[in-house]
């Protein structure tokens, strides 16, 4: 197991990489649960890298395999204001979580323009692969302890909107509704 975690910086990330389109809630898509990653190679570390191009472009702070519409358990996260702190985690578990909580605001490229409070644990330690399959630990806390949290529910088929009350989730609905309406007239 690694002792350091790999944070990719700028001089790691490869010039030869393609936007990838984001799929938009409600796509039945985004309810897929994603499948282990069992080859480490270099399709998915093209993957991996325009995983992330396509999270810095949007820009969002993290994206998950399952929001372009490929469903294995792959996610990017980079919260820095620099942006140059990227974390790839293939097979993600929380293998430990506080049980003191938070409430922070959140928002997903799945869901633009929508953005709303859920409380989640405070601090979680996630056990992940990196590109070669390397096991390692990253200790997690404020906004990527609440990142991971959320990439990893995307694996499992869960946008963040369905921990808010049905009344909500219908009001977001339809206001995405009207919007793609508006957009294709
Ligand atoms: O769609 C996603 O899963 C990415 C999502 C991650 C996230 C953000 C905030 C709380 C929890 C999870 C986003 O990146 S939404 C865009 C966003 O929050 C942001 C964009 C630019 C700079 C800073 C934040
Ligand atoms: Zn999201």
């Amino acid at each position: 197991m690694h002792a350091e975690p790999p944070a990719y910086g700028p001089a790691r990330r490869e010039s030869n990489v393609a936007l990838l389109p984001i799929l938009e809630y409600p796509d039945p898509r985004l309810k897929k649960v994603a499948q282990p990653v069992t080859r480490f190679d270099e399709r998915l570390r093209k993957l991996a890298a325009d995983m992330a191009e396509t999270m810095y472009a949007a820009p969002g702070v993290g994206l998950a395999a399952t929001q372009v519409d490929v469903h294995e358990r792959l996610i990017v996260v980079d919260v820095s204001e620099t942006k140059d702190q990227l974390y790839v985690f293939a097979n993600p578990e929380i293998v430990w979580a506080s049980e003191e909580t938070v409430v922070c605001e959140e928002g997903c490229l799945s869901v633009p323009g929508i953005y709303d409070e859920v409380r989640r644990p405070a601090k979680v330690r996630v056990r992940a692969q990196d590109v070669q399959g390397e096991t390692f630990d990253l200790d997690c806390e404020g906004l990527l302890a609440v990142c991971v949290q959320h990439e990893m529910d995307h694996l499992l088929g869960k946008v963040f909107v369905e921990y808010l009350s049905p009344l909500k989730q219908d009001r977001i609905r339809t206001k995405l509704k009207k919007r793609k309406a508006r957009e294709a007239a």
